[in-house]
């Protein structure tokens, strides 16, 4: 049988970029605003936005009918597919992809479902309408957007980092960035580019970096941002897991390298800033019996993972490769921690990681204790 005899294909042209439509159609503080036909409403939703993860929620028709759906991400190629599984939760009811491409005026949409047979869509289209609802369907995504012009800190409000590209915790904020391709201004705290810092003071007199700026909102502490991105920008990686209880043990593990490995290492680097050779001997003992302990935990907790908290990079690797890179120029992971040095290995290969440690390379001679020559 020909694709084109169970298919449904929709097509609509909107004057909207791609980017927009597609946080539009992926960011579930807007998706599940307007998914639907005419008069119907989602509830109860989950949304766990990657590849093999579930999108599951109840649709409430205009006479509160509960329609339970169940979709399923098969590809998520950022702006301009998506592939999906659509069932009830019992059974499968079509393969669904939605394609943008751009247009002089905006951008194309093609909406495809994909039946097992001819009659499986007949079905559909005859005892639920479903050609008249997916037009509704985009009429609604449509009005969704012009009346959400900027999509809440879409395309009106960039978003701006503070921080300095050599710094371990900016280098934390980065990578969650980098992951997901989210659009931000650098303002690079250093002597080059004074302008920046009395507007960081003013809005976080702590004087710590990095700090974010979403439109009026100020936010400091590398985990919080993170954790911000992931309600309010989120993209295809998930720095967070949907479920509670493996959040919680993201959390844990970004603790951990905070607290752990990143701390100490920043106790010897202060030491080394003063210039005092006894205070900078003083710290560096200090951290390395701190980072020893540290590295023997990770080195059997680690092991058979392939991040920090799982199979899944999460916030926890974001707050581990910094603080690793720089704790083993501190304390090097000896030779008889493996595990620990493969995954330090991983991290470095991770390419958003990769790329903040480039931007870094021309500041190394910043490192007070010297950087080693590899890395
Ligand atoms: N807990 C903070 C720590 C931030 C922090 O220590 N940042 C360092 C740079 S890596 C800093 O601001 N140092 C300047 C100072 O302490 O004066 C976070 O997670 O963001």
């Amino acid at each position: 049988m020909a694709t084109s005899e169970r298919e449904l294909v929709l097509q609509r042209e909107l004057p909207f970029p791609r980017e927009l439509i597609w946080k539009a159609m992926t960011v579930p503080e807007h998706v599940n605003r307007w998914w639907g036909p005419d008069g119907f409403r989602n509830e109860n939703v989950a949304m766990d936005f990657r590849v093999g993860g579930a999108w599951t929620f109840d649709m409430v028709g205009p006479d509160g009918a509960r329609y339970p759906n169940r979709s399923v991400y098969k590809e998520i190629t950022p702006p301009s597919r998506l592939v999906y599984e659509h069932g009830d939760g019992a059974r499968v009811w079509f393969e669904a992809s939605i394609v943008l491409e751009e247009t002089a005026g905006g951008t194309l949409i093609t909406l495809r479902q994909l039946y097992d047979s001819q009659a499986a869509r007949d079905e559909v289209v005859e005892k639920y309408g479903a050609i008249e609802g997916g037009k509704q369907h985009l009429a609604k995504l449509d009005n969704y957007l012009r009346e959400h012009g900027g999509l809440a800190a879409g395309t009106g409000t960039q978003l701006a980092l503070y921080g300095h590209p050599f710094s371990s915790y900016t280098q934390k904020v980065l990578i969650a960035l980098y992951e997901n391709g989210t659009p931000f201004e650098f303002r690079c705290l250093g002597p080059d580019t004074p302008q920046h810092a009395a507007e960081w003071q003013r809005r976080w007199p702590l004087n710590k970096f990095p700090l974010l700026v979403d439109g009026e909102r100020d936010l400091a502490e590398s985990s919080i941002i993170i954790e911000y991105l992931q309600i309010v920008h989120p993209g295809p990686v998930r720095l967070l897991p949907a479920d509670a209880t493996a959040a919680l043990d993201v959390r844990f593990m970004d603790r951990f390298f905070d607290l752990h490995v990143m701390t100490p290492m920043q106790h010897a680097v202060g030491g080394a800033l003063t210039g005092v050779t006894a205070k900078r001997e003083e710290a560096l003992a200090y951290a390395a019996g701190k980072l020893e302990m540290a590295y023997a935990w990770l080195e059997r907790h680690l092991a058979g993972k392939g991040w920090a908290a799982g199979a899944e990079f999460s916030l926890a690797d974001c707050a581990a490769a910094p603080s690793l890179f720089y704790a083993d120029w501190t304390h090097p992971i000896s030779a008889s921690y493996p595990v620990l040095r493969a995954y330090r290995a991983r991290l470095l290969a991770r390419p958003s990681f990769a790329r903040a440690v480039e931007e870094a390379r021309q500041f190394r001679h910043l490192f007070p204790l010297g950087a080693p020559q590899r890395d």
